[in-house]
């Protein structure tokens, strides 16, 4: 059976992973995966046992991951900002049989018992690759309403992305990747972590995103690759704008890649007069992780997210779910099939039935065009109740369901609006109870203490009321429609 992370079976000295001043060789990446999954089995963890991992910024996080897919284990990434809401939720759902944790002692009222990472080698070896059937991942992503839903990721989902994202990006041995995305989502974890490591070359996890601090490990040596979402791009084209040095260092990528979700046109333009490079942006979604992609050969194409991979299916459909041939600019939903389309949704078998059919094909939400040469422009979403903000798909229904719980919250409506540096911010249109008078910080910071921070308000706008049609249902699109005009 082939190996998710092959180098970890013939490791050598190279560098694989670098987080601040530590690094680990894939030798050395190796040896401390095989013991922290000897560690495992001591409490009992056997290969398809669901572990939550939390994702602190750290070499324990990275190596606890690239270990349970080496070695046959389920990760359930945990946000370390997850409120106590989603944390219950998911521990419920995914019913982890062991949480580990690079500091566990401070997450003993979150998670009791959990095990700690270490960084060490030990004695053993990896077991044998486990089925390329078999899950990989649960990770957790957001609807329009409902708590979040664990999309359930195999082994071959991974490893057919990521060989098809290496042949579109050229991807060799020599190249690091570099990025300070989360390890709880596919772009951070399955494009940076286990790309790079399947590729065979390195990753350097910076843990949180500075543009000076990117750019600079852009130019570290040797090639480099930039993974990042479109509100970091736009960051580092305001540094390079006011800083020679930083544009300096993001010219000495050899690929700047985008994704999660669109980059307007402006950005690629902005950094392409600054660095004298344009970003490659690449599309996807937790439950088919990457779909399209700009090529390396083809250079950057902006407004377009790419043709799709190699082997990946696509098509667009109408309303009906019926195919779509043109190509004359006509707006349908992307519909795509292959061997990267996620296995369902944990315990969720109505929620999988929704996005799917029975040949196969998985119904994105996304709208999109098709230009004549097969490349694909998204241009919107069907759902107004899914907001990217940042790169985080926020539902506005958990939003909503958080400020409805503050006793002077009479009605809310909350939508994501036009916003340069996010893409798309939060914003509640709140109708207060009478007599009462909320304040609005008060309010961000219930959603951001009872859920995570990123889905908080930017911004609350009260109102006398909200606008409702003849059935009485809120007409969200209004409400976005008259900031458009504002
Ligand atoms: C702010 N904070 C609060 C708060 N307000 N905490 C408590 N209460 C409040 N009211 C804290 C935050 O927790 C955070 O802490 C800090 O303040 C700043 O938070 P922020 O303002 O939300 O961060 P921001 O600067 O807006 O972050 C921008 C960003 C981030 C780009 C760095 O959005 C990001 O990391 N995005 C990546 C998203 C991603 O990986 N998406 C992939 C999805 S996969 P602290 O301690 O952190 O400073 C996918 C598939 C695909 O989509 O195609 O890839
Ligand atoms: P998530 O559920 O967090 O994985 O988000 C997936 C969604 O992100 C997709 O359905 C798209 O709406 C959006 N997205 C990802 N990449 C791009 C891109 N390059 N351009 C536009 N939208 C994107």
């Amino acid at each position: 059976m082939s190996a998710l992370l092959p180098t970890l079976r013939a490791p050598d000295d190279r560098v694989a992973l670098r987080y601040d001043d530590r690094t680990l060789s894939h030798r050395e990446l190796a040896g401390a995966c095989a013991a922290h999954l000897a560690r495992l089995a001591d409490h009992g963890v056997q290969p398809g046992d669901r572990v939550g991992v939390w994702t602190h910024p750290g070499l324990e996080t990275a190596v606890a991951l690239a270990a349970h897919a080496a070695g046959g284990l389920v990760s359930v990434p945990l946000n370390p900002k997850l409120g106590p809401r989603e944390l219950g939720h998911i521990l419920s759902d995914a019913a982890p049989r062991r949480v580990v944790a690079a500091d566990p002692a401070n997450l003993a009222d979150a998670t009791p018992g959990a095990i700690a990472i270490r960084v060490e080698p030990g004695p053993g070896a990896l077991p044998d690759p486990a089925d390329p059937s078999s899950p990989a991942l649960v990770l957790y992503t957001s609807g329009t309403t409902g708590p979040p839903k664990g999309a359930v990721i195999t082994r071959r989902n991974i490893a057919f992305d990521l060989d098809a994202l290496a042949a579109a990006w050229e991807q060799t041995p020599e190249d690091t990747v570099v990025h300070a995305l989360p390890l709880f989502h596919v772009h951070g974890l399955v494009l940076g972590l286990f790309g790079a490591l399947r590729a065979g070359g390195a990753l350097r996890w910076l843990g949180r995103f500075d543009p000076a601090e990117a750019a600079a490990a852009l130019a570290a040596g040797g090639p480099t690759l930039l993974f990042g979402v479109p509100t970091m791009y736009h960051r580092l084209a305001d540094a390079a704008e006011a800083d020679p040095t930083i544009a300096r260092d993001l010219a000495a990528a050899r690929l700047l890649i985008s994704g999660s979700a669109g980059l307007p046109v402006r950005e690629h333009r902005r950094v392409e007069a600054v660095a004298g490079r344009g970003v490659l942006e690449r599309y996807g979604l937790t439950e088919t992780l990457i779909n399209c992609s700009v090529r390396a050969s083809t250079g950057p194409r902006p407004g377009t997210v790419g043709p799709p991979l190699d082997g990946v299916e696509l098509r667009l459909v109408n309303d009906a779910r019926e195919a779509v041939h043109s190509t004359d600019g006509t707006l349908a939903e992307i519909a795509v099939r292959g061997p990267h389309v996620f296995d369902g949704y944990l315990n969720r078998p109505d929620a999988t039935a929704a996005v799917s059919d029975a040949d196969g094909w998985f119904y994105t939400g996304d709208l999109a065009t098709r230009d004549a040469d097969g490349a694909i422009r998204i241009v919107g979403r069907r759902a107004t109740d899914l907001i990217k903000t940042g790169g985080f798909k926020v539902g506005a229904g958990e939003v909503e369901a958080a400020l409805l719980e503050d006793p002077g919250v009479a009605e809310v409506a909350v939508v994501g609006l036009p916003d340069d540096d996010l893409g798309e911010r939060i914003v509640a249109f709140v109708v207060a109870r009478a007599g009462a008078a909320p304040s609005a910080d008060a309010l961000a910071d219930r959603v951001a203490s009872e859920l995570t921070p990123h889905k908080r308000p930017r911004e609350v706008r009260f109102v006398d009321a909200l606008p409702r049609n003849a059935m009485g249902k809120v007409v969200k699109p209004r409400l976005v429609a008259a900031e458009r005009e504002r």
